[in-house]
């Protein structure tokens, strides 16, 4: 299987977390989807990554579709329930890491992207993303409380993607210190990136 996209991407890494949770063998193709000269259009109409190559050329995405698929790949780790409140569960965890990301990366690309002129930038848009990330990170906060893992007493993809999310603001936010209100997602978070597949894959 082949993995395009980049290693600065949060949903990257999320998918690439679980390729190695899974211990499912993988090359990375680097894609830089912000290049005058990106050919992912020919994978992703969409435009975006990760994308999937499967074996037999055909291409998935986005990132909940590419880790569903993958999850069922091996029986190793299995990161998603397979059924019931526990499946919905660790899919809603997912949606809110991915979420979060969602926020901070349209908040820094209203910050940042080239396309747009200085006077064209809205600081109440990028106020309005970092609400959604503060409102996020508090809500994660509360929904993990004293518990070892996200949905429980197990290791799942709700971890791996309020992980993603965490490191993505280390990475791209420091300044937001969310480590000071967060115990919890801290002592989280501090034990995720111990994992091979959080150390392996840091943001660059
Ligand atoms: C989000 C992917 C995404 O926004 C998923 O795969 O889960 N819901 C999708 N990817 C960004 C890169 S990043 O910020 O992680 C992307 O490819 N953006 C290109 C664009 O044109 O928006």
């Amino acid at each position: 299987m082949k993995l395009i996209g980049s290693s600065s991407s949060p949903f990257v890494r999320k998918v690439r977390v679980v390729l190695i949770e899974k211990k499912l063998d993988y090359l990375l193709v680097p894609e830089d989807v912000w290049a005058e000269d990106t050919r992912i259009v020919e994978s992703n109409p969409l435009g975006k990554v990760p994308c999937l190559i499967m074996e037999g050329a055909e291409a998935l995405f986005d990132s909940r579709v590419i880790v569903e698929y993958l999850d069922t790949l091996s029986p190793v780790g299995k990161l998603i329930p397979s059924v019931g409140r526990e499946r919905a569960e660790t899919k809603t965890w997912e949606a809110l890491g991915d979420g979060v990301m969602e926020a901070a990366v349209l908040a820094r690309l209203e910050a940042t992207w080239k396309g747009r002129t200085k006077a064209q930038r809205s600081q109440a848009w990028i106020d309005r993303q970092m609400q959604k990330t503060r409102d996020g990170l508090n809500a994660m906060e509360r929904g993990l409380g004293e518990k070892p893992f996200c949905t429980g007493i197990h290791f799942s993809l709700a971890d791996i993607a309020v992980g993603c999310s965490l490191s993505y603001l280390d990475f791209r936010f420091p300044e937001l210190a969310w480590r000071d209100d967060h115990p919890a997602l801290a002592k989280l978070y501090e034990k995720l990136a111990q994992r091979p597949s959080f150390a392996d894959t840091a943001p660059a």
